[in-house]
């Protein structure tokens, strides 16, 4: 029996996730598409799926069993809410939301169904490199993280984007990945905001984002997202042992009059392909059985708090500091945070 899903937003990530929904991975079948421009909605739905007009009238349909939703941030709640309140599992892009209380009310809300019903979209703890990178630091041979270096560069951003996006769009994967990769929370933010990159000056990029984890370690975070030359994702963990790094990634090496070089991703459907497969499959396994696994709204709240806090360290010129709620059991153990 395949999972029936219905998918909101048809934009770049909806439709690559409606291409490996239906033509890579196995044991599910898009049954619907929404999308606020229709048209779009209408181009993307794959044969036999039913063009919703809502992604009210989407979720709340019997045919469609799980939801996955590709809509901007700031439209996550009020999809989430209405998946929540239908009982219906649901997938949902990052970030998870764009203020603190609004990931309160998705997590109030999940919480009060009593059981998981969310998988936020951080791909990066599918990713075979950063899975072995995880491996080796829990492994305990190279002794206690103390730093982390988070790069990432997108070759460019949309003409819309604001300010605001690097800080709570690109860097929530960063604040995600170094509190999964260091088993640890995210206790302050500092911002530094050095000169713009000519490509967007209308843009505060590049950013450099300081975070302060609970148990002292500190995470530097390098977001560009005009960097121009291609999609460059990096990670490098200095322990008290030794130093942990992500490899670069395969890639053909060309020999010409130019000189000997290996290409670069040109955006996150290239470098992460393996990943947005794997976290599928497993959240297609968690939602036949009507729940979720992996990144929670647990992690989607944590990650916004990082950049609800980066874009006060942007105004303030310090350190914001970042206080959580108690965890709820639902979630699991609170991971221990020194004081
Ligand atoms: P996009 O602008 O290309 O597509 C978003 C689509 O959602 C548009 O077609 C828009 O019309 C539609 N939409 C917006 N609000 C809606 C609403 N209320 N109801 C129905 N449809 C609505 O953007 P995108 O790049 O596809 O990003 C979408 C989401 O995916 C964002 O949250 C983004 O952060 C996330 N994303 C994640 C990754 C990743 O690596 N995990 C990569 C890209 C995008
Ligand atoms: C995009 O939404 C993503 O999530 C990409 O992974 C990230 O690199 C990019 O900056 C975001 O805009």
């Amino acid at each position: 029996m395949s999972l029936k899903v219905g998918v909101v937003g048809t934009g770049m990530i909806g439709l690559d996730h409606i291409r490996r929904l239906t033509q890579v991975l196995s044991g599910v079948e898009v049954v619907g598409v929404t999308d606020i421009d229709l048209d779009r909605a209408k181009s993307a739905a794959p044969k036999g799926a039913k063009v919703f007009e809502t992604p009210e009238a989407l979720i709340a349909d019997p045919g469609v069993e799980a939801v996955v939703i590709c809509s901007w941030g700031g439209a996550h709640e009020a999809q989430l809410l209405a998946a929540i309140a239908a009982g219906k599992p649901v997938f949902c892009e990052k970030p998870l939301v764009t203020s603190e209380a609004a990931a309160l009310r998705v997590m109030d809300a999940e919480v009060a169904f009593g059981r998981r019903l969310v998988q936020v979209g951080f791909m990066r703890r599918f990713d075979a490199d950063y899975r072995r990178l995880k491996a080796v630091i829990d492994g305990g041979t190279l002794g206690a993280p103390l730093l982390y270096h988070s790069t990432h560069r997108n070759a460019s951003v949309p003409e819309a984007w604001s300010s605001e996006l690097p800080l709570n769009d690109t860097l929530v994967h960063d604040a995600d990945i170094s509190r999964w990769l260091l088993g640890d929370e995210v206790t302050g933010v500092e911002v530094r905001v050095p000169r713009r990159n000519r490509r967007r000056d209308d843009l505060r990029d590049p950013v450099v984002v300081l975070l302060h984890m609970g148990s002292g370690a500190l995470v530097d975070v390098e977001i560009s997202v005009n960097i121009g030359y291609g999609y460059d994702i990096r990670g490098e963990v200095s322990c008290e042992d030794g130093v942990a790094s992500l490899p670069n990634r395969p890639a053909t090496v060309v020999s010409d009059k130019h000189g000997i070089r290996q290409a670069i991703p040109e955006d996150w459907r290239e470098r992460f392909i393996e990943a947005y497969d794997q976290e599928f499959r497993e959240w297609i396994v968690a939602a036949g059985e009507g729940t979720a696994t992996g990144p929670s709204t647990w992690d989607g709240y944590a990650a916004t708090l990082v950049a609800d806090a980066a874009l006060r360290a942007v105004e303030s010129g310090g350190l914001e500091k970042i206080a959580m709620r108690d965890k709820p059991a639902l979630y699991g153990a609170r991971v221990a945070v020194a004081a």
